[in-house]
């Protein structure tokens, strides 16, 4: 991370403007600025933990842009479906879609389902990625719900919640997600120990 005048910068590599978008505001509460690395492509490796994916795409970004550099790998964790589509998600949505995990939980009446998030930062002080975690439980909805987000917001439904993600403002998500929590942990890090 880098310090302009009195604000600290972060520099998130990301092609995903929604995401962007949440993680800017919820820095913001913190007195980050964050800058979108939208140009820097991470490789996208395949493995079945969202954590090793994200250091992997940190170190990648660092190599390729030699800035302190934070990468957050999410996906969607379905109980009933061992996991699916997990560190799959980005190409389950593109292939499948809403609908079609729709279609795979039709007649599975327990739809436990959870996001994570797995923030992944690296600096030329820290010499490998430092990790910030974040989860949030909930279910799968019968239906899609809701227009606002991106991925599969329209189909979760947070634990206590009376509404789908898709159907928050940003600020209402931000109370709550996988997202807010790992982006708050690193905030605290950032802010306090580094
Ligand atoms: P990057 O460029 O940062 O990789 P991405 O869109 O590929 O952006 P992820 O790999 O972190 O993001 O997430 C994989 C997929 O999981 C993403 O395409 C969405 O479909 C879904 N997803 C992740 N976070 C989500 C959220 O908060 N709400 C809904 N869907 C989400």
């Amino acid at each position: 991370m880098t310090r302009l005048s009195s604000c600290k910068v972060a520099f998130l590599a990301t092609g995903n403007v929604h995401k962007f978008n949440e993680a800017r505001r919820i820095l913001s509460e913190h007195g980050i600025a964050t800058a979108m690395l939208r140009t820097i492509r991470t490789v996208e490796i395949q493995d079945d933990e969202i954590r090793n994916i994200a250091k992997a795409r940190a170190v990648d970004a660092f190599q390729k842009c030699n800035l302190p550099i934070i990468v957050e790998d999410a996906g969607l964790f379905i109980e009933k479906l061992a996991g699916f589509p997990g560190p799959y998600s980005s190409y389950a949505y593109r292939t499948i879609g809403n609908e079609g995990v729709l279609k795979l939980m039709k007649n599975i009446v327990d739809r436990k389902a959870c996001f994570r998030s797995v923030i992944a930062f690296l600096s030329s002080k820290t010499n490998k990625p430092k990790c910030f975690k974040g989860k949030i439980e909930g279910r799968i909805t019968e239906e899609k719900r809701g227009s606002h987000g991106f991925g599969f917001d329209p189909i979760f439904k947070p634990l206590h919640a009376s509404k789908t993600f898709a159907q928050m403002i940003i600020e209402e998500k931000n109370q709550l997600s996988h997202r807010a929590l790992s982006f708050r942990k690193f905030a605290e890090f950032y802010i306090n120990k580094f």
